[in-house]
């Protein structure tokens, strides 16, 4: 190149780079995107609660899928498992993430050592059994189909072999995003989570490998209602983090197979929510929302305060009972206009005319109170049992399990005598340990007085196979007492 054509080259350039470069922007502002199909890759895939990428084409590319199934024994909680079967060895299967107008092209393999046949149905897929009928594979073998994205949104997807419900209760689904072709607006963070329910012949925290229960299942009573596959997996060192100030997506799924998930954070609000996991927002300010079996839901929000928020099923048994649980941990500085963390913690001895108070010089007590005392003078201790304590730690005084510790052989009441009297007087919230298993719960302080905390204590230390001597009156009042004074002491 001679000096001439240098110059010219760059003269050239100097004029029409710039009209160039403004055309292709331009052309990008006002139609947007090119229709025409250009180029193949493979799809990025993730494990929960890991989201791929955002896809930044403009235009449409032909996007090879592979996925395996496997059938496997995994955790299903801590000393609990279960024979799984899955897409790529994980419950929920990967997430995976094509743009609108892509052309999808799923390779299934199933793997040798698997005893069943299995196929996939994405709910993106317009085609018959949404891709099942085209895909059932058997061990060793592997299947091949495309589908044109229309639908921009996120959808579902899972194995649909006969017997459907039990391919689909054994841990076989997981989400597919089209994300719309105009892309989502840009946030800090996103995350999978998916809801399912395991229905398995022995009850929630029954340790070892545990078998499907049909009978369960037609009767929709899960055993186990979990976030992403797993009791835990979203808990401790498993949680969700962000930083306050960042906006969060979260792409969530549920495939039942038989509940409804009344998705919830504890201590957000929803600023966005693409209903029913639809391509476009639908509502705003949201405090839960409804996911059906076999959807889901987009959900946006953005952290103010540090600390740890719960993720659950607003269904709440299933959260404290059933594993439906993770958490988001909040760190960073927090806006203290937007919430003040606790500023007083004042002693508070209740309305004398409606708390059922056991203070005798009180003689200006309303009738019903006094009554209630009458009541009171000739109920047994089992009586008040059935009345107060039972909700929690059960008619044969069983408990919970991880929930209401055992008052039946329990050894802690059998070596704390004092500190049993001192629960049922002020209540207790903390650790403690229960024939060898740790309780962190509350329980409430009890409405009861003097002698009726002896009357209840005495029946629970000789019933459900307890053998304990009897609790007097007077050391209720030497413990409430004591308590009285020290409070009077902090004031
Ligand atoms: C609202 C639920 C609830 C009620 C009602 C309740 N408890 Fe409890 N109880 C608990 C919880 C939760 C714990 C464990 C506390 C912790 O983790 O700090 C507990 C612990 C105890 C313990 C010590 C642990 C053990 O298992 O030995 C005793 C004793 C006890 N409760 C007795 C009673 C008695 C008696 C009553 C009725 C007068 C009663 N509780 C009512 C929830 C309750
Ligand atoms: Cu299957």
């Amino acid at each position: 190149m001679n000096v001439r054509t240098e110059i010219r080259t760059i003269l050239f350039l100097g004029t029409f780079l710039p009209i160039i470069l403004l055309a292709v922007v331009n052309s990008g502002c006002e139609t947007g995107y090119s229709n025409e199909m250009e180029g193949t890759e493979d799809a990025v895939l993730t494990s929960a609660p890991n989201v791929p990428p955002p896809i930044i084409r403009n235009h449409p590319s032909k996007v090879v899928v592979h996925l395996f199934t496997k059938e496997k024994i995994g955790r299903l909680a801590d000393g609990v498992q279960y024979q799984f079967w899955t897409f790529d060895g994980t419950v929920p299967g990967p997430m995976i993430r094509v743009r609108e107008g892509d052309l999808v092209e799923i390779h299934l393999s199933n793997d040798p050592s698997d005893m069943m046949a299995h196929n996939i149905d994405l709910h993106a897929v317009i085609g018959p059994g949404g891709g099942a009928a085209s895909s059932v594979t058997p061990p060793g073998h592997t299947s091949v189909f495309s589908f044109k994205a229309l639908h921009p949104g996120l959808y579902v997807y899972h194995c649909a072999t006969p017997p459907v419900p039990m391919h689909i209760a054994n841990g076989m689904y997981g989400l597919i995003l089209v994300q719309p072709k105009e892309g989502f607006p840009q946030v800090d963070k996103e995350f999978y989570i998916m809801q399912s329910e395991f229905y398995t012949t022995g009850e929630f925290g029954d340790s070892g490998l545990q078998q499907f229960d049909l009978q369960k299942a037609l009767d929709e009573r899960p055993s186990y209602v979990v976030f992403n596959g797993s009791v835990g997996s979203l808990t401790g060192k498993n949680a969700l983090t962000a930083e306050t100030g960042q906006i969060i997506r979260i792409f969530v799924g549920n495939i039942g197979p038989n509940l409804i998930s009344s998705f919830h954070i504890i201590g957000e609000v929803f600023d966005k929510v693409y209903g029913e996991g639809g391509s476009t927002v639908t509502e705003h300010d949201i405090q839960t929302t409804l996911i059906p079996a076999g959807g889901a839901a987009i959900v946006e929000f953005k952290t103010e305060v540090p600390g740890t928020y719960s993720i659950v099923d607003h269904s709440v048994f299933r959260s404290f009972n059933k594993g439906a649980v993770g958490q988001l941990v909040v760190t960073g500085k927090g806006n203290e206009l937007v919430y003040s963390g606790k500023q007083a913690d004042e002693i508070y001895l209740g309305q004398p005319s409606v708390n059922n108070t056991s203070d005798e010089s009180a003689d200006d007590q309303i009738q019903t109170n006094v009554s209630t005392q009458q009541v009171s003078a000739e109920e047994t201790g089992q009586q008040i049992f059935d009345r107060t304590c039972i909700a929690c730690h059960q008619s044969n005084g069983q408990g919970i399990p991880n929930v209401f510790p055992p008052l039946a052989g329990s050894d802690f009441l059998k070596n704390n005598q004092k500190t049993a009297i001192d629960f049922v007087l002020h209540g207790h919230s903390g650790t403690i340990m229960v024939n060898g298993k740790a309780y962190n719960n509350v329980m409430p302080p009890q409405p009861l007085d003097d002698q009726q905390i002896a009357k209840v204590l005495t029946f629970v230390r000789s019933s459900f196979g307890n053998k304990m001597g009897p609790v007097a009156q007077k050391e209720i009042e030497q413990i409430r007492s004591a308590k009285m004074i020290s409070l009077n002491g902090d004031n």
